[in-house]
């Protein structure tokens, strides 16, 4: 595959949708071909399956949790994400497996080995080229989301759950420093982009 995968991961609310457009405006401006999708979403099924994972009203095992979001990822990895690494696109994805371990890994205490072992299968072993984790303290990044409205059944869990997300996202990135760039969220969007789009030339 002769494409560019890169990935933004971070706790809720650090500002990967805002810096999703930003970067795609700035490669769409060095004439590069870029296709973007996000989980969970990004095919039919995955938005029914982020219907189902986002419902407050619905209750669910840590399991099943991630065997719903590894249901969207198998198709979206099928059906968006090796096509388009296929044509030579740069993809970017707003969150993928990462997300997995650190919510339900570290957030909800699965075993990282499982995750891991179901997740190759899952995804066959396509692995980011960069991912551009977007670090924020949980407290910051769900008042910026509280700012949306209604919580979903994700954002409604206790801020003790999200700051073990926040640590697991930090550990993946430690144990895997060339492929994660750690970026500092709590900045202003314009000085989170500058750093982000330094991360993404060294790739380019
Ligand atoms: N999840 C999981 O558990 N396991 C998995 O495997 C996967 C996902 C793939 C997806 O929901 C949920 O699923 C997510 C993880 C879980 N839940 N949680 N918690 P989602 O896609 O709806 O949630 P999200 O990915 O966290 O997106 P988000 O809440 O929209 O956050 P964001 O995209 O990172 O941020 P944003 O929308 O760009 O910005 C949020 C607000 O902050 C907005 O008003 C902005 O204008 C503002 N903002 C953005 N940047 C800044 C800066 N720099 N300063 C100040 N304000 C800012």
């Amino acid at each position: 595959m002769t494409g560019l995968f890169i990935t933004l991961e971070g706790p809720e609310g650090a500002g990967k949708t805002t810096q999703l457009a930003r970067l795609e405006a700035r490669l769409r401006g060095t004439g590069r071909c870029v296709t973007v999708t996000r989980e969970p979403g990004g095919t039919p099924l995955g938005m029914r399956v982020r219907e189902v994972v986002l419902d407050p009203t619905l209750e669910m095992g840590p399991l099943s949790e991630f065997l719903l979001y590894s249901a969207s990822r198998a198709q979206l990895v099928q059906d968006v994400l090796r096509p388009a690494l296929e044509r030579g696109d740069v993809v970017l994805c707003d969150r993928y497996f990462d997300s997995s371990l650190a919510y339900q890994g570290a957030g909800r205490g699965l075993p990282l080995a499982l995750l891991r072992d179901l997740t190759r299968e899952v995804t066959g072993g396509l692995t980011p080229d960069l991912t551009l984790l977007l670090d924020l303290d949980p407290a910051v990044g769900l008042a910026r989301a509280a700012q949306r409205g209604q919580a979903d059944r994700l954002e409604q869990a206790d801020l003790a759950f999200h700051q073990r997300v926040r640590a697991g996202f930090l550990e993946l990135a430690q144990a895997e420093a060339q492929r994660f760039a750690v970026l500092d969220a709590a900045q202003s969007a314009d000085a989170v982009e500058a750093q982000l789009w330094a991360a993404v030339e060294s790739k380019l």
